[in-house]
């Protein structure tokens, strides 16, 4: 609920910085980041020449258009470590992307880069209201996805505690909550609304009456201001959108205020951009576009004008809650036609690659994604191989084991649970041209 827990700035030193400032801390930032990675990494020092500038080229904030772009496929192409600037023997923790084929993306952290995570995220809890003496249940994914560990960093620099519950085992969850006291929820939006209709359908518990919860860091995954309505009347508390990437740090990069009308960017820490995703040319302030973000203070896997995919728009308009950061708009979509399903990313082409590694199917299928209630569902409608189809004379049911094993590979390559139903042999459209295999429903559904 808007305005019911009490919102307040952690640095704000930093954060409430007058616009010429930080425009001058920004440019700082950028020469030497624009210089260490030149110096430090092969492939950027090709970027620089390819595009026939040198670091001394980057002098201002209108410099920034001159430099490339680096999209995901270079950091895959660099994997395991061919995008690293610091020594790996400064480099306190890895991460890696997650859900695709071939490579994933590697994300470091050294000694330093753990520290600004800690501060962003201290940034983002207080900005949810969050003090000493509260009690996080951080039910994000712990491991190579960034949720976790980011907001355990944060909880411990605010000085909370943190309860590491990590995602899944819903009847826990509650009854931990509730035994518990913990006052913040920190999860993806979907998870939240899962968590309350779970306590109230089957454990008899009224979420909003019964447990602590003032306010929920929600974020990983678009969701809409439906959804935010739905999950603070189920929870009783008051809702932020979190956004982040793992490219860039992972979650930290920005967060609402109290207004809850936009996302305040750590604009001293990741220098945003909106382009037109067709021409790669930069957008009029406050027009929707494709965010594209620079690392301004990361040391082990920095990125330069990083192409996030996420398509938003940014206005660096006063706001009441006294910041001086720009704000991003939600995040509806992406520019791309990378999928994120329950948390995991991927592209439809990982999903494709997974169920061809398995005997007797086709290449004719269609995935496809609802959000009924508040999880992700991904069904997969597939023809079998024509042999096979015609081997069971059309009685598909003989085929339990060949949906079994889809799904199997499925989970294991992809990295998320599909529903396979199989269809007869001819029942699924065919193209002439780009194929349209995928129907993503959850744009057009309520919440
Ligand atoms: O999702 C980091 C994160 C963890 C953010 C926890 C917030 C909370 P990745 O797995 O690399 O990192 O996925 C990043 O997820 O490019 C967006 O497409 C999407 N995304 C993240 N936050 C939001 C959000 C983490 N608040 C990708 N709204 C991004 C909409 C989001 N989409």
């Amino acid at each position: 609920m808007k305005g019911s827990v009490k919102s307040w700035i952690f640095q704000p030193e930093f954060e409430k910085m007058p616009r010429n400032k930080l425009v001058k801390l920004q440019e700082e930032c950028l020469r030497k980041i624009a210089k260490y990675c030149y110096e430090k990494v092969p492939a950027y020092r090709k970027k620089f020449k390819d595009a026939g500038i040198t670091p001394d080229d980057i002098k201002t904030l209108d410099d920034l258009e001159k430099m490339p772009f680096t999209e995901k496929e270079d950091l895959r192409k660099a994997y395991p470590y061919g995008m690293l600037a610091a020594d790996l023997s400064n480099v306190l923790e890895l991460h890696a992307s997650s859900g695709t084929t071939g490579h994933p993306t590697t994300c470091a952290y050294t000694k330093r880069d753990l520290e600004v995570w800690s501060k962003v995220m201290a940034r983002i809890y207080a900005s949810a209201g969050t003090k000493k003496g509260d009690i996080v249940q951080n039910a994000y994914g712990y491991g190579l996805f960034t949720g976790g560990l980011g907001f355990h960093y944060g909880a411990l620099e605010i000085g909370a505690t943190v309860l590491p519950i990590a995602s899944g085992e819903t009847e826990r969850q509650i009854s931990l909550a509730k035994e518990y006291g913990t006052t913040i929820l920190a999860c993806t939006p979907t998870y939240a609304a899962h968590m309350g209709r779970y306590a109230k359908e089957k454990m008899g518990i009224d979420p909003a009456k019964e447990l602590k919860w003032k306010s929920g860091l929600f974020g990983a995954e678009a969701w809409s201001e439906q959804l935010r309505e739905r999950i603070e009347e189920l929870l009783g508390l008051e809702a932020f959108d979190i956004y982040g990437l793992s490219e860039v740090i992972g979650p930290g990069v920005s967060v609402e205020c109290s207004e809850h009308n936009g996302l305040h960017i750590q604009e001293d820490h990741f220098l945003p951009e909106i382009i037109d995703p067709i021409t790669g040319e930069k957008v009029e302030e406050g027009k929707t576009g494709e965010l594209v973000l620079t690392t301004l203070t990361r040391e082990s896997t920095p990125v330069l004008r990083f192409r996030t995919g996420d398509t938003t728009f940014f206005k660096t308009d006063e706001c009441s809650c006294g910041r001086t950061f720009g704000k991003m708009g939600r995040v509806f979509g992406r520019a791309d036609d990378m999928l994120k399903v329950r948390g995991v990313k991927f592209w439809p082409k990982t999903v494709e690659h997974a169920l061809l590694h398995v005997n007797g199917t086709s290449e004719n299928y269609e995935i496809i994604i609802e959000r009924p209630e508040e999880l992700d569902i991904m069904t997969l409608r597939l023809e079998p191989s024509r042999e096979l189809f015609e081997s069971t004379s059309g009685d598909l049911s003989k085929l339990q084991a060949l949906a079994k094993e889809i799904e199997e590979q499925v989970k294991s390559i992809v990295g998320v649970k599909a529903n396979v139903e199989l269809v007869p042999c001819g029942a699924l459209p065919r193209f002439m041209g780009k194929a349209k295999r995928v129907k993503d429903l959850r744009k057009t559904s309520k919440i």
